[in-house]
């Protein structure tokens, strides 16, 4: 299986990974924007070098209760990134965003993937995408970022949700082979639903879509551990094994080297399982 996108393609029987380029105040934050420009290009040499097979491009914090930004400042910071990075490397982007402007012009900018985390509600999102014929999101999330999600069993409701969501996008003229599914870790969930997703992601394939995860130094590592966000690799390296065992295609990572060392391992046992030896 492959994921295309403008002329290039995704392999999908290996795990692709995303790795996490935020283009907020308070990242690389030292300096003028040029300064902070050739930094963030450094970051993003960085992933390229150590494997990232996509680079996810934001300029919104999706964290609950994160400020909202203006379409003029969103594109203020994510555009010119995105350019560069299409300069200066060989390597897919995607850009996280929820605004159709921004898809717009993300997409005269060269990315290849749209990645919403609300799932082209926004007014005008999913005309946008639809224009691009690029690949793009489903992320499950519980309406208003409820943290007393009461959901009676978490997986049938992120199926049902999956499948409203395909019809949905199909009927504005998405093609299926455009669509990415991915079950939101951390919006609106709690913990205790969060690894019940994590252990139950092979009941997400039935649909034969790629399946997208992000949860490193998501705070179900930070609750469950009790450390701040820059002490959670570990946590968010097991999480990726536990993934990568369940044949995720798509994963979206903060550390980009040491995830791809860990899922390194995971090929080698799943490639050696069948061998007569
Ligand atoms: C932008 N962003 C933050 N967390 C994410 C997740 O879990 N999935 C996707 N697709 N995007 C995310």
């Amino acid at each position: 299986m492959k994921l295309f996108s403008r002329n290039s393609y995704l392999f999908l029987s290996k795990i692709n990974v995303m790795g996490i380029l935020n283009i907020t105040p308070d990242s690389f934050s030292d300096g003028g924007k040029y300064n902070k420009l050739s930094k963030a290009l450094m970051h993003v040499e960085n992933m390229v070098n150590s494997g990232a097979d996509i680079i996810d491009v934001g300029g919104e914090s999706t964290r609950p209760g994160a400020n909202n930004v203006s379409v003029e400042e969103e594109l203020e910071r994510v555009i010119p990134a995105i350019e560069l990075i299409k300069k200066n490397f060989d390597v897919w982007i995607s850009v996280n965003t929820s605004k159709p402007e921004l898809i717009y012009e993300s997409f005269k900018a060269g990315v290849n993937i749209i990645n919403d985390v609300r799932s082209l509600s926004e007014h005008g999102a999913l005309e946008a995408a639809v224009f691009t014929d690029l690949p793009v999101c489903i992320m499950h999330q519980s309406k208003g970022l409820c943290y007393q999600w009461t959901y009676k069993n978490t997986i049938s409701e992120i199926n049902k949700y999956f499948y409203e969501y395909i019809l949905r996008y199909e009927k504005a003229g998405i093609k299926k082979s455009n669509i990415i599914l991915d079950p939101g870790f951390g919006f609106g969930k709690n913990s205790i639903h969060n690894y019940h997703i994590l252990a139950n992601l092979n009941k997400f394939h039935h649909f034969k879509l790629p399946l997208l995860v992000g949860i490193s130094r998501k705070s179900m590592i930070g609750d469950l551990l009790k450390i701040n966000p820059s002490n959670r690799l570990i946590g968010s390296i097991t999480c990726a094994v536990i993934a990568a065992l369940q044949n995720i295609q798509i994963i979206r990572v903060h550390d980009v080297q040491e995830t791809l060392e860990a899922i390194n391992i995971v090929n080698i046992i799943q490639n050696i399982k069948e061998c007569n030896l």
